[in-house]
């Protein structure tokens, strides 16, 4: 018998949704970071066996859109209700809601599994941990509910386990050897924007888009270019920093990252160029893979 089908991770920003598919997948296929909005596309993770494929989704964590890029975030959040066959639904220790009543809704009347995790038990003492259990559960009555530190890897086997105990019997929908849905450039963006998550402060990282214009691959290198678009001048110049210092910074560390993920020596070259708006722009959002309607 073969089993196979979607696992949709859901939950608010910066639960640790991403990190908890890394570990799934055993590589660092989402990017990772402290902030809020991390991710923003719906990104597969597959992960194969000989007799099962589970095809994760990480998603962007659900917020309340004030612009058009964070209502096409929130787009894909739907489209990860409309196709689960297992839903994951992820909390951490000490938070109070879901950011939207519409997507709780939905959980708690799902009609397909629900397994509600309660991440970053690792950050809680044994009290905290029996008072957060008790709420969740009561507050999602309809999920199988297991504590979980995806860091620490603590339980994340067994949810796996119950994943695959939870999946329909089913050919594979994509082939064995495949990782993911997303094509190597798309990786490198996300590799560069994680660095920009990181170093820069306040609204910058969220007026940033990248675009990997060229990816050669060589025999023993890989040639690419990408550009980081800003959504005004003086963004231009924060993200260049003095003599170019906080560019090249970005560009050395997402290069290491690059080589370990592609396991290959990478030339990466990058220029920022002014988008005006483009997080408001339908088009733009459609060029950069985000508007599907
Ligand atoms: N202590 C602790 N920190 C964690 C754990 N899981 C994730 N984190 C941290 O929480 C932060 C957010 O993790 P992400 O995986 O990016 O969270 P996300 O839900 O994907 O966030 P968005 O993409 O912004 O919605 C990072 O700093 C992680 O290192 C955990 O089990 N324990
Ligand atoms: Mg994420």
């Amino acid at each position: 018998m073969h089993k196979a089908g979607f696992v949709n991770i859901i939950g608010n920003p910066n639960v640790g949704k991403s990190t908890l598919m890394n570990a799934f997948i055993g590589e660092k296929l989402s990017i990772i970071t402290s902030k809020a909005q991390t991710t923003r596309h719906r990104i597969l993770g597959i992960v194969n066996g000989e007799d099962f494929q589970v095809i994760l989704s990480d998603t962007p964590g659900i917020i309340k859109p004030a612009y058009q890029l964070q209502e096409s975030m929130m787009d894909f959040v739907k489209s990860a209700f409309e196709d689960a066959d297992v839903l994951i639904y992820m909390v951490e220790i000490g938070e109070k809601e879901l950011k939207d009543d519409a997507f709780f809704k939905k959980i708690t009347n799902s009609k397909i599994p629900v397994l509600l995790l309660l991440n970053k038990i690792d950050t809680s003492n044994q009290e905290q941990l029996e008072e957060q259990s008790e709420l969740w559960q009561s507050k999602v009555p309809n999920a199988e509910f297991f504590p979980i530190s995806a860091t620490e890897g603590f339980n994340v086997q067994n949810v796996f386990d119950r994943i695959i105990e939870l999946l329909p019997e089913s050919p594979a929908f994509y082939p064995k050897d495949q990782l993911t849905d997303k094509p190597e450039r798309f990786f490198v963006n996300e590799a560069i924007r994680e660095k920009i998550l990181m170093h820069y402060k306040k609204e910058i990282p969220y007026a940033v888009e990248v675009d990997t214009e060229e990816f050669f691959e060589e025999e023993d290198i890989i040639r690419m270019r990408s550009v980081i678009m800003v959504e005004r001048e003086t963004q231009k110049g924060i993200i260049i920093g003095h003599k170019g210092s906080a560019l090249k910074r970005v560009g050395v560390e997402a290069r290491k990252d690059l080589e370990k993920f592609f396991g290959k020596q990478v030339h990466l070259e990058l220029y920022v160029k002014v988008n005006k708006n483009w997080r408001s722009n339908q088009n733009q959002l459609k060029r950069f893979g985000y508007n599907q309607r």
